[in-house]
């Protein structure tokens, strides 16, 4: 039997990659993995325990009714990061303004993290698959002050680490630092993340495409055409390629990785920037995205190149297999 390596054995093994960071990462991303564990818990439970399902009778700064498990799992990221010693502040979704931790060891924290603390949360009442999405920059403010605006308004390049955690059929946590993308699946018999898909690349091209088709007729007409593109026999593939939305992001991603595929968030009229967010959706994926083969635009745009210029900035988002990427691309105007 191949021997299982644990997600805190395969970081301290690569420890090496980040000489500046003399184990400060791999505490970070320790921290990740053990309140990833903890909402795990909580989405298996959602069915059972009042507290978890349903809405928590408040619109978020996004305008969308606020599930309970969303604050659940946005207050247990937010206490990982505030107890862990490295984070000195955070922005999540959930929250409208970002947060500077306040004790003396939090301010020395070099690190900020933003999070989508659970993506895809309107699925949680019919048991479809959500996720967890982070970025990790250090931070540009003095070690020492609170954490600033500046220190989340950093462009996606600048990204040290990024993932995702996915609670489907199992719970993996998928991420980077730069040096390829590795995925973990949680083994409950034991608690631990454990390496499960190794060096993880994005097919250059593949036969499924996600897209919300209900918008076709309210966004760019090259979407149109490149829809119909897929729906052709004149394809490069000589039949039509497969649609499948699932409605949360992380799964429409995570598939696109291991099968490859395209996922496409347009900008439309009732959306005109587009509904995903940079910060905390796109520029997380679009760095797994990049490492792993694969490529991220606005569809005129690469994402990691975007100057942000607000905390909950929106932009369009054409992500996936390079190929695929590249030929919607090419249908637009
Ligand atoms: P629509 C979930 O709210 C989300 O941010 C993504 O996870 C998902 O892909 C998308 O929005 C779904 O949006 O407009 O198609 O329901």
């Amino acid at each position: 039997m191949s021997k299982v390596t644990t997600l805190n054995e395969f970081i301290m093994d690569r420890q090496a990659e980040f000489p500046f960071a003399s184990g400060e990462l791999s505490r970070i991303l320790s921290d990740i993995a053990v309140a990833s564990k903890i909402v795990s818990r909580d989405v298996r439970q959602a069915g059972l325990v009042d507290h978890i399902l349903g809405a928590q009778g408040e619109i978020n700064i996004q305008g969308e009714e606020q599930q309970k498990l969303d604050v659940v799992a946005d207050q247990q990221f937010i206490k990982a990061f505030e107890n862990g010693g490295e984070i000195c502040g955070i922005a999540s979704e959930e929250n409208d303004d970002f947060v500077a931790f306040t004790s003396d060891t939090a301010k020395n924290g070099k690190y900020v993290v933003l999070f989508d603390p659970l993506d895809g949360s309107s699925n949680i009442d019919v048991n479809v698959s959500i996720g967890t999405i982070f970025s990790i920059y250090r931070r540009t403010s003095e070690a020492g002050t609170l954490a600033t605006l500046e220190d989340m308004l950093q462009i996606g390049n600048e990204q040290i680490a990024a993932g995702y955690v996915l609670y489907g059929s199992s719970t993996m946590l998928v991420y980077t630092t730069g040096h390829g993308v590795n995925g973990f699946t949680l083994d409950p018999s034991i608690g631990e993340f454990c390496l499960s898909h190794p060096n993880m690349k994005m097919p250059e091209s593949g036969r499924m495409y996600a897209m919300n088709e209900g918008n076709i007729d309210i966004c760019e007409p090259g979407i149109k055409k490149y829809v119909q593109y897929c729906q052709s026999f004149d394809n490069d593939k000589g039949a039509p390629y497969s649609g499948r939305y699932i409605g949360s992001l992380v799964a429409d991603f995570h598939r696109n990785m291991i099968k490859g595929g395209i996922y496409i968030y347009p900008d439309t009229t009732t959306s005109p920037e587009g509904k995903l967010r940079l910060l905390y959706e796109c520029n997380p994926l679009a760095f797994i995205a990049e490492q792993a083969g694969g490529l991220a635009t606005t569809g005129r745009i690469r994402v990691l190149d975007i100057q942000p210029n607000k905390l909950h900035q929106r932009i369009p988002f054409f992500c996936g297999s390079k190929k695929m990427v590249e030929k919607a691309m090419s249908l637009l105007d």
